[in-house]
């Protein structure tokens, strides 16, 4: 990055191998404006790139993790403004985005703020944490991912009461819609969402970024295609020297010390 960012906070050494991006802009939740949102696609790739950084934290506040996009900035757009705009790159580059990222959720995740925490690879969630797409109360329908990653998460019931009425749903329902992989108390989603970065961030980085990229492919993918993709990244795997020292550490009944390489 070229300059310091003025709406997020990234801190790349917040724990060992793990940084930190926070969205800040707590008067308006956090509300995703175009710079905003650049900043994050500037932020996250520089961290990808970064060797010392093995998994990311996506967090918020205690209030907000995303009240949705900037319904200031798109109100006066035309369907030009928006197309010249191109959102898409920008969305599409945080989703290429190759080490593990968790979102840290209170509050309100709302909107793009529901996308772009859908957009992460695992969420944890505070119990006040509230997830929903209502754009149908503005006039639109989701735009980055809303009506299709929610509804592959949730299934079609849930995915089209939310997408229709605008509804929230509460952090325990999201749970169990299998939405967010936990929910604790509220002074506890950081310490929680760090645990689980510590736990993947002392892991071989390399065979993390190839099980991301294919889980990922389990949703472009037909099931056979899948299984190829999987296949192929398990055999590049065993040109690692990670994939050498864990085994080698199994069988020497010793803790394994992975270099990413
Ligand atoms: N945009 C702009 N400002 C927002 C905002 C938003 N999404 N959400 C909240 N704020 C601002 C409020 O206007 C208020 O500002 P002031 O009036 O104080 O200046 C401040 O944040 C505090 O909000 P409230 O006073 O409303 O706070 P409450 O606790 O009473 O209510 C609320 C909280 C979250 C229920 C309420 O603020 C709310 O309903 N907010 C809007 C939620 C929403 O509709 N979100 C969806 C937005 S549409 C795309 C990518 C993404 C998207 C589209 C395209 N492409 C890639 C093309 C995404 C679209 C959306 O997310």
């Amino acid at each position: 990055m070229s300059t310091t960012p003025e709406f997020i906070l990234v801190n790349a050494q917040y724990d060992k191998h793990i940084a930190l991006i926070q969205l800040n802009r707590p008067k308006e939740l956090n509300a995703l404006n175009l710079q905003l949102m650049g900043e994050l696609r500037d932020a996250l790739k520089q961290l990808d790139v970064d060797d010392e950084v093995r998994c990311i934290i996506l967090t918020g506040n205690e209030k907000a993790f995303a009240a949705g996009a900037d319904i200031k900035q798109m109100a006066g757009k035309t369907a030009i403004d928006m197309l010249n705009i191109d959102q898409f790159t920008t969305w599409d580059s945080i989703k290429k985005t190759k080490k593990p990222i968790i979102a840290a959720v209170s509050g309100f995740a709302l909107g793009g703020g529901c996308e772009l925490c859908m957009t992460c690879d695992m969420i944890i969630a505070s119990e006040t944490a509230k997830f929903g797409q209502p754009e149908i109360k503005i006039g639109v329908t989701p735009g980055a991912g809303g009506t299709q990653r929610l509804t592959r998460v949730v299934g079609k019931a849930l995915a089209m009461e939310m997408v229709l009425t605008g509804k929230f749903i509460g952090a325990e329902e999201a749970l169990r819609a299998g939405l967010i992989n936990r929910v604790v108390p509220v002074e506890l989603y950081m310490n929680e969402a760090l645990k689980l970065a510590k736990e993947i961030a002392a892991l071989s980085p390399v065979a993390v970024k190839l099980a991301k990229e294919s889980v990922i492919n389990a949703f472009n993918s037909s099931l056979d295609e899948g299984l190829q993709f999987e296949r192929k990244n398990f055999y590049l795997l065993f040109a690692s020297e990670d994939q050498k020292e864990g085994m080698n550490a199994f069988v020497e009944k010793r803790p394994a010390q992975f270099s990413g390489k």
